[in-house]
């Protein structure tokens, strides 16, 4: 027997923990824990612990599938590629779209928007940041000048004040809770802002501030005017590194009693969240999907800022508006410009960017407008390029991205399952994955790692890179994409994302826990805390400014009474291609169910176990109810990692007007037995 033990990062979260993969003969047989790795110090959730279950299960794409006579058909690279490139050459730019992937490796990203600008002339390129952390970027480019976390998830413990908004970490950062753990035992103040008492308000919470669904921003501006009342706000940080706080101070007219009126929440636990949180040393701000996910995620985004500036608790470890991009790679890939309004290093779309990067590429004519953004996209493109990405389940209101996908001319899917979109394709693409090739990630922190190809992909699957190189090939652009390996891609990527330039494949190597971007030049050690010195706007200030709470865009009414409400559990992973293949995950949650308070399941008449109707104006699905004092009465809540009734069957697709961000988190729904 012949046994070995492979370091990598666990292909889930954004956590980015560090496992070893156990080997006997070639084949990944388990993991054990990596005690040296800074994020997760040898511990692993379950998923971590089961983390290559997925990559054998039966059904992995093996090779290139053809729609014939609306059946697929297997394929050789050869004819599928001809086909493809055949049905791509002549597209104009507006017709053409890429949808790229959180889960892809940075040099592959980067090749897919490369080919969407050099290739296809259109800034139509776009990933799941969209449903995910579009409003961070709309919140905080404008105020702070840059939408990263900006604390390392290490230096959460240095805290002795965390906020956390909006975000379950117990069950979907589970490193990061423990360091919030760790940081409460050292005596920091836990506040939970949650309209559900899930998990993290369980076990982490010194106050927690139940609120109604979708009145962040009024609670947030009573909590301001309370620290104002108080005379708790920095002053010498507002003067030095700020600038708009007159502005601000007139526009905050919600006390903490008018808040307590929109929220639920009573004033004087307001009050006093917000001065626990003014007092602190170190105060840290967490958030998630709970706040960006609404019609007015922009906003809530924003007001959060403005409390972190008015308490000074931003530019050293362990403070910051830390959004958590949840994806294994959802920052990598925003880093290397999959956004419409973003080349790689988050240069915005404009002629200067463009020219820039004709100089780096070689090219010519790239594009200069803003593309679509996601669902515009699928709306408005003809032919649709997707890599590893699966809008069926995840995008909102499903039956109308079915019917957008089954209207257009061409639509390709690289992924390394058959999944619910992937059904709808003209031509599927098998990929390898995970440790079935070679690349690097940036996870939740910028952390950098790199992941070493470790086993062999099943049957004629390809890396993503090695797809787009043949591709481009195809299409008359064999000079442009011109790469032996992933280490030649991240060599141009250096040499145009200056983030990464001191980022090399040798360092990251050699450092367990990799480098922070941005890192300028090879002896750089990298950047854990940002804004320390400056803020990265035209006159290096944070700039206040002032929002107003405004409802969601679709509240209960006497047809549909209740709020349904969408998001995760610990057990399985977004759309469930993986964990629902992962027998010990699947086991613990093996179907779709909806967390009702006992109230509101005494009048329905059902128990834990029972079989209940959700509709909502798009849509009805059947699922198993969980009656829990998790949720508040007239509150329902709904993962939507179930392929068998789909969450986003029932979620409204209203948008954030700045971001275009879609409300999956509040809309009217009723119950039915
Ligand atoms: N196990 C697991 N972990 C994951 C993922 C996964 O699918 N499974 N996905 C990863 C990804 S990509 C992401 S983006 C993250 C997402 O991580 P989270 O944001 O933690 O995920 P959600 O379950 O969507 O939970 C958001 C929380 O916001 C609360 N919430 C709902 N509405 C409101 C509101 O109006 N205001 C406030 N303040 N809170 C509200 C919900 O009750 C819920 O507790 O998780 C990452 N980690
Ligand atoms: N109702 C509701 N909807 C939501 C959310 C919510 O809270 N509520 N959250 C939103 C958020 S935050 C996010 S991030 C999105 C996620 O939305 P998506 O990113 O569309 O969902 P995933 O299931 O992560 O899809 C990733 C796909 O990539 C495939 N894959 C894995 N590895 C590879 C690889 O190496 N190469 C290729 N080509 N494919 C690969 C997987 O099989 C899977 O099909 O969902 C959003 N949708
Ligand atoms: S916390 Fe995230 S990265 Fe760590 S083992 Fe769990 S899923 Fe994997
Ligand atoms: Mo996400």
């Amino acid at each position: 027997m012949n046994l070995q033990y492979v370091p990598t990062i666990c292909p889930y979260c954004g956590c980015g923990c560090g496992i070893y993969l156990v080997l006997k003969d070639g084949r990944i047989v388990g993991v054990e824990p990596w005690k040296e790795h800074p994020v997760n110090e040898g511990t692993n959730c379950p998923k971590g612990k089961s983390a290559y279950k997925f990559l054998y299960s039966d059904d992995r794409l093996k090779k290139p599938l053809i729609r014939e006579n609306g059946a697929f058909r297997e394929a050789s690279w050869e004819e599928a590629l001809n086909l493809v490139a055949e049905r791509l050459k002549g597209i104009p730019p507006e017709a053409f779209g890429a949808i790229a992937s959180g889960k892809t490796t940075n040099e592959e990203s980067y090749l897919l928007q490369k080919f969407a600008r050099v290739i296809m002339g259109t800034n139509n390129i776009e990933y799941c940041a969209r449903f995910c952390h579009s409003a961070t970027v709309a919140g905080l480019l404008p105020t702070l000048g840059s939408g990263v976390m900006q604390t390392s998830q290490v230096d959460i413990e240095q805290a002795d004040c965390i906020l956390i908004a909006g975000v379950n970490i117990k069950e979907t950062f589970p490193m990061i809770a423990r360091r919030v753990l760790r940081a409460r035992r050292k005596g920091a103040t836990v506040i939970v802002i949650d309209p559900r008492r899930a998990a993290t308000a369980i076990s982490l919470a010194d106050i927690h501030l139940q609120l109604e669904a979708g009145t962040d921003v009024a609670l947030i501006n009573g909590m301001m005017s309370a620290i104002l009342a108080e005379g708790l706000e920095n002053k010498e940080f507002i003067e030095k590194r700020t600038a708009g706080f007159d502005e601000l101070r007139a526009a905050l007219t919600t006390s903490p009693e008018q808040a307590a009126e929109i929220t639920g929440v009573a004033a004087d636990k307001i009050k006093e969240a917000a001065v626990a949180y003014a007092k602190a040393d170190r105060g840290c701000i967490l958030y998630d999907e709970g706040i960006t996910q609404h019609t007015t995620g922009t906003d809530n985004v924003t007001a959060l800022v403005d409390l972190a500036l008015l308490t000074g608790h931003i530019g050293k470890p362990g403070t910051g508006v830390n959004s958590l991009r949840g994806q294994i790679n959802g920052e990598g890939t925003g880093d290397m410009g999959c956004l419409n309004v973003f080349y790689p290093g988050f240069k915005r779309v404009s002629p200067e960017s463009a020219e820039f990067f004709q100089n780096a590429w070689g090219a010519e004519n790239l594009p200069t407008e803003p593309g679509f953004t996601y669902l515009d996209m699928l709306q408005k493109c003809k032919v649709i390029y997707l890599v590893g990405a699966n809008p069926v389940m995840a995008g909102p209101d499903s039956t109308n991205i079915k019917k957008a996908l089954d209207s257009l001319d061409f639509f390709v899917v690289q992924d390394i399952f058959l999944t619910e979109t992937a059904e709808h394709a003209h031509v599927v693409l098998p990929t390898a994955c995970w440790v079935e090739r070679e690349g690097i990630h940036a996870w939740v922190d910028r952390r950098v790692q790199k992941i070493n190809k470790v086993i062999d992909p099943p049957g004629e699957a390809m890396p993503d890179w090695w797809i787009i190189c043949r591709l481009a090939e195809k299409m008359g652009y064999e000079d442009k994409f011109n790469f032996a390996s992933p280490a030649e891609i991240f060599e141009e990527i250096r040499g145009c994302v200056p983030q990464y330039k001191g980022i090399t494949y040798e360092r990251l190597e050699k450092k367990a826990g990799g480098i922070h971007w941005p890192c300028p030049s090879e002896d750089h050690p990298g950047t854990p805390t940002m804004f320390v010195q400056a803020f990265p706007t035209a006159d290096s200030l944070a700039h206040f400014k002032a929002v107003e709470y405004k409802p969601p865009a679709e509240l209960p009414d006497t047809e549909y009474p209740d709020i349904l409400s969408t998001g995760r559990s610990l057990f399985h992973y977004h759309t469930g291609t993986m964990t629902r293949r992962t027998d010990t995950l699947n086991s613990e949650v093996p179907e779709c169910y909806v967390e009702i308070n006992p109230e509101d399941a005494l009048m329905l008449g059902v128990r834990s176990g029972s079989r209940i109707v959700l509709e909502t104006r798009r849509g009805r699905i059947e699922v198993i109810a969980r009656v829990t004092e998790r949720v508040p009465q007239g509150t329902v809540f709904v993962p939507f990692h179930f392929s068998e009734s789909c969450a986003n069957v029932l979620t409204n697709p209203a948008l954030d007007p700045t971001c275009k961000m879609p409300e999956f988190k509040v809309c009217a729904v009723k119950e039915e037995v």
